[in-house]
């Protein structure tokens, strides 16, 4: 990575491939410059000291050569994505003319930018933080509407501002107990440790609810792990297929007919959903079967949700309740497959089936349900969704309630718990990471304002929670942490 900001940086920040247009952009003090040895304006005019935010008509060439007809944009620095002078020649969409623009201004003196180079100077010159730079990344790869808005709400700084304030709150109670410390013989009130304890508890409060969140914006910017499970012919695969809307998994009359883990990414109402369909889980016939229900058990060990599909024509069995003893703790929807069919199994009779698991496995259920190893994922994990879990009658082939279906999975993991549209959301690992790091050591602050330690010590923990927030803004990331966001980015951006 390259944190140097002298070079005049380039690339082609479209998509490759043929399009109506596609751009050259270049940020640096030669930007201008450069572009200007290039290119020929249609209305002969003297461009060098050309107002900034103008665009201008005319060719680019190479020495005599006409390269390609272009439109040119002018911007300069500070009020620029980089807060540099920033030039974009809009050429014809195709590899050729791009490549060849792009190789005249490396030629006349500027570098092949790196990924993520123009993002990462808009950071180091201060115009935007490091929230903000990953917001970018997330706004070009989100894949629903949801996503997209929780991108542009960091972009526009809102976690930021949460983050940071409760970083002022922590640099106010160390300014003070540093300047009891240092002036010992001055009349500085002390502040109890009751006192500390009490503001620290506050902030802790607080990172905790942003954690909270944490789950939900993963869920948005991952996509929702989903598994269906269920035993063989049961309609796992035809419920993938309606789902997805397209015939992605084979479905046949043949129980078995699922052997490896099949997924792909779908919407469901504006939620990014990882949907698995796995191979039906029942004493194996052979070793490839058998390495197949091993991967559904791996697959529902990573599930946010678990589909726990039942056939509704053919009666329960011992494998059914096999497979609702795997789900114990996980966040589950029972659904309730081929209603289209005469039923011989009722609501209820699905419901004592879970119930008896349940019972039957109650005392290894302590230690099955603290299974998550994320804070956030437990305190999401309502004990009457997973005691009593949803059910749903539907029909995968004939269609029936999949809408139903749907909404419920909607409503189970975003209403009530956290609404989308306005709330400050942890979507990145990264930041869920430093805000454990921080609570942490706010917790132990508290433990030590609780046994009376000496003040220094309390500074301490404060510092440490302190290093943790500016982690995430980028304060206080290391070149390590910048190039190891940046590098995520593409090339152009
Ligand atoms: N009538 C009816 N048939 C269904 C329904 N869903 C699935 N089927 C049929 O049930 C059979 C098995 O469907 P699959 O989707 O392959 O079942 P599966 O659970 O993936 O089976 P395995 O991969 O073998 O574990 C197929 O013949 C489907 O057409 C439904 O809602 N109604
Ligand atoms: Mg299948």
């Amino acid at each position: 990575m390259n944190i140097d900001t002298e070079d005049t940086i380039a690339a082609i920040s479209t998509p490759m491939g043929e399009g109506g247009f596609g751009i050259v952009r270049l940020s640096g003090s030669q930007a201008i410059p450069i572009v200007l040895r290039l290119f020929i304006p249609k209305r002969k005019k003297n461009l060098a000291g050309v107002d900034t935010f103008t665009i201008h008509y005319g060719h680019i060439y190479d020495r005599e050569k006409l390269v390609d007809e272009v439109l040119l944009s002018v911007m300069r620095a500070p009020y620029t994505y980089t807060r540099e002078d920033v030039a974009e020649i809009s050429c014809h969409g195709g590899i050729v003319p791009l490549r060849k623009v792009l190789e005249l201004c490396l030629m006349e003196g500027a570098r092949l930018a790196e990924p993520g180079e123009f993002t990462l100077r808009a950071f180091l010159n201060g115009r935007i933080d490091l929230i903000q730079a990953e917001a970018v990344c997330d706004i070009i790869r989100s894949r629903t509407d949801a996503a997209l808005n929780c991108a542009l709400h960091q972009m526009e700084g809102h976690l930021s501002i949460t983050v940071n304030r409760i970083r002022d709150c922590i640099v106010d109670l160390l300014a003070h107990i540093e300047a009891c410390l240092d002036y010992s013989e001055e009349d500085i009130p002390h502040l109890s440790r009751g006192e500390l304890a009490e503001r620290m508890e506050k902030l802790s409060g607080e990172l905790k609810e942003l954690l909270k969140s944490a789950q939900s914006g993963r869920i948005l910017r991952e996509g929702l792990q989903t598994t269906i499970v269920g035993k063989p012919n049961v309609g796992k695969s035809s419920l993938l297929n309606v789902l997805l809307e397209e015939d992605k998994a084979i479905v046949t009359p043949v129980p078995g007919t699922t052997r490896d883990v099949v997924e792909d990414m779908v919407n469901i109402l504006g939620i990014p959903m990882k949907i698995m369909d796995t191979a039906g889980i029942r004493h194996a016939r052979d070793e490839i079967e058998m390495a197949g229900i091993e991967r559904t058990k791996r697959s529902i060990a990573l599930a946010d949700l678990v589909l726990f599909v039942i056939d509704l024509s053919i009666p329960l069995s011992e494998e059914d309740c096999r497979i609702a003893e795997n789900l114990l703790g996980r966040k589950t929807i029972l659904v309730a497959n081929k209603c289209d069919l005469p039923q011989v199994v009722s609501e209820e009779e699905i419901r004592e089936l879970w119930a008896s698991c349940l019972n039957r496995l109650e005392p290894e259920r302590e230690s099955l349900s603290v299974n998550s190893a994320n804070p956030a994922h437990d305190s999401l994990s309502n004990p009457s969704i997973l005691r009593n879990p949803p059910l749903i009658k539907v029909s995968a082939t004939k269609k029936i309630r999949i809408k139903d279906l749907q909404e419920l999975i909607y409503h189970l993991f975003i209403k009530g718990e956290v609404s989308i549209s306005d709330a400050v959301l942890v979507t990145n690992v990264r930041h869920q990471d430093a805000l454990v790091k921080a609570e942490e050591s706010l917790k132990k602050g508290i433990e030590a304002c609780g046994r009376g330690e000496s003040e220094e010590f309390i500074a301490l923990d404060l510092r440490r929670a302190l290093k943790a927030l500016g982690e995430i803004v980028g304060e206080t990331a290391t070149e390590d942490i910048l190039s190891r966001i940046f590098s995520k980015f593409c090339i152009g951006k």
